[in-house]
């Protein structure tokens, strides 16, 4: 998979030239650091060829002003390697990783430097032995790509420990967080994934195949980002809860991805196929809760596998409640056993629905609960027909029109703003609707979506059975 620039990198190594990365720079201003071993248990603080350790690699690094370079070069004899993977595990003397924490220069460690063995994933495994954080970040612009991360408390943590420390800028892509290095099973970490707390404008994953991380089988959570100071944070383009292929679940037990307490701004996705998440198989796929605001979730795939059609389902796909508001929630939601999206509690509200196709969802498709959204009803649909749909509503609302075969939204057919005569009316440039019933979201100008419509059918189905059975 992912050796990209491998051969470059190694070359460079070699010759002792900068690493493929930023702009050029001087060789000697920018050290390389080569971990050459396995074993944690000896700390003799220097890095040189007959000895390294990630530990001592990152220490010298944090030590040494502006940009450093970390590659794991590991002999295939190493006691720790079995010729398919080379596992760092954690030793009970030294415990958690020390943070990368130079804010003069970002640290790049780079597992991906290591030679190719292992056809299913990374080549490269830190493991916490249950017992301890493996990687965390205080400052800026360090990236962490192409590392198992499996058994730590916390597999990435990048977190706000005050002055004179900011983390931001960073990157975590291409890894598996959580599931072992075949990328079919469980290897969780003991409280999540990756922990953003107080951070800002980090990226998770990236749009390419190579920077996707596996995010799964995390004990709670894969992804987290905390605090009203975690914001414009990106995660894009990974798989939250399902194997490598993003075919089936490998669950993160509690949450995909939570973002709580007053966490704002930041980005789920986007509009880009690359960006789009695989977020499924999971208790809740995406939970938003504790005041957190104005976060997107935009083109994810919730509750499918890879393709978007077969079911991964998590329980719920969305969930906004605990005065979560003013978020925004698109993409593809199905499959999920209970609910599509919920929202939940009379201080959840401006949360604006537009995803699609929602479907086949065990329970509603959206779901608003005591008081969620503000209770805001859905619009009756009192003119069907075969290419249009029409009825009443309150001045200023946007009502979306969707067919299903159920009563959710598998096809979004168009929208309109209610009139001064408070009247609405969606009709379709050519053709008819896609599927037998006709369902309608309301959505008001404060950001409010209801619940989908009851659902009636179409008028047309004298037309429409025909013509559906044909494609079966
Ligand atoms: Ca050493
Ligand atoms: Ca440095």
């Amino acid at each position: 998979m992912r050796k990209y620039g491998l051969a470059v990198t190694t070359l460079a190594v070699v010759l002792g030239l900068p690493a493929p990365v930023g702009h050029v720079r001087r060789a000697s201003a920018n050290p390389h650091y080569i971990v050459s071993t396995t074993d944690d248990s000896t700390y003799d603080g220097t890095c040189d060829a007959s000895h390294c350790t990630l530990r001592e690699a990152i220490t010298l690094a944090n030590s040494h002003a502006g940009d450093d370079y970390i590659h794991i070069i590991i002999p295939d004899d190493d006691p720790g390697c079995d010729g398919v993977v080379c596992t760092i595990t954690l030793s009970s003397t030294y415990g958690a990783l020390p943070p990368l924490n130079d804010m003069s220069g970002g640290t790049f460690v780079n597992g991906t430097s290591q030679p190719e063995t292992n056809p299913d994933g990374p080549e490269i495994v830190i493991n916490g032995s249950g017992s301890y954080d493996c990687f965390k970040i205080w400052s800026r612009y360090n990236t962490i790509t192409g590392f198992v991360i499996n058994e730590c408390v916390h597999g990435v943590t990048i977190c706000d420990v005050g002055p004179p420390w900011d983390p931001g800028y960073n990157t975590i892509s291409g890894n598996y967080i959580g599931i072992d290095y075949e990328g079919t099973a469980a290897a969780g970490n003991t409280q999540g994934g990756i922990q953003i707390i107080g951070a800002h404008d980090n990226t998770i994953g990236g749009t390419t195949a190579q920077k996707r991380n596996i995010i799964s089988g995390n004990v709670y959570y894969g992804v987290e980002i905390w605090g009203d100071d975690a914001h414009h944070n990106k995660v894009v383009g990974n798989y939250v809860g399902t194997n490598a292929d993003g075919t089936g679940a490998v669950p993160n037990d509690w949450n995909g991805i939570s973002i709580l307490e007053e966490a704002h701004d930041n980005m789920i996705g986007g509009l880009t196929s690359g960006e789009r998440n695989v977020i499924s198989g999971n208790q809740t796929g995406i939970a938003i809760e504790a005041d957190a605001c104005y976060n997107r979730i935009i083109g994810n795939y919730i509750g499918t596998a890879l393709n978007g059609l077969d079911a991964v389902p998590n329980s719920i796909g969305v969930f906004m409640g605990n005065a979560a508001h003013h978020n925004y929630t698109g993409g593809t939601i199905a499959y999920n056993t209970n609910w599509g999206v919920r929202v939940d509690g009379a201080a959840s509200i401006g949360n604006t629905i537009t995803a699609h196709p929602i479907h086949s969802n065990g329970d509603l498709g959206i779901y608003l609960t005591n008081g969620g959204n503000g209770g805001i009803l859905p619009p009756s649909i009192t003119t069907p027909s075969c290419n249009s749909a029409g009825g009443t509503a309150l001045v200023g609302r946007t009502i979306r029109v969707f067919s299903d075969y159920d009563g959710q939204g598998r096809q979004f057919h168009g929208e309109d703003q209610v009139s001064g005569g408070g009247t609405w009316m969606v009709t379709l440039p050519s053709g008819m609707f896609t599927y037998p019933n006709l369902t309608a979201t309301a959505t008001d100008t404060s950001g409010n979506t209801s619940e989908f419509s009851a659902p009636v059918r179409n008028g047309c189905e004298f037309l429409w059975m025909p013509l559906s059975l044909k494609r079966y």
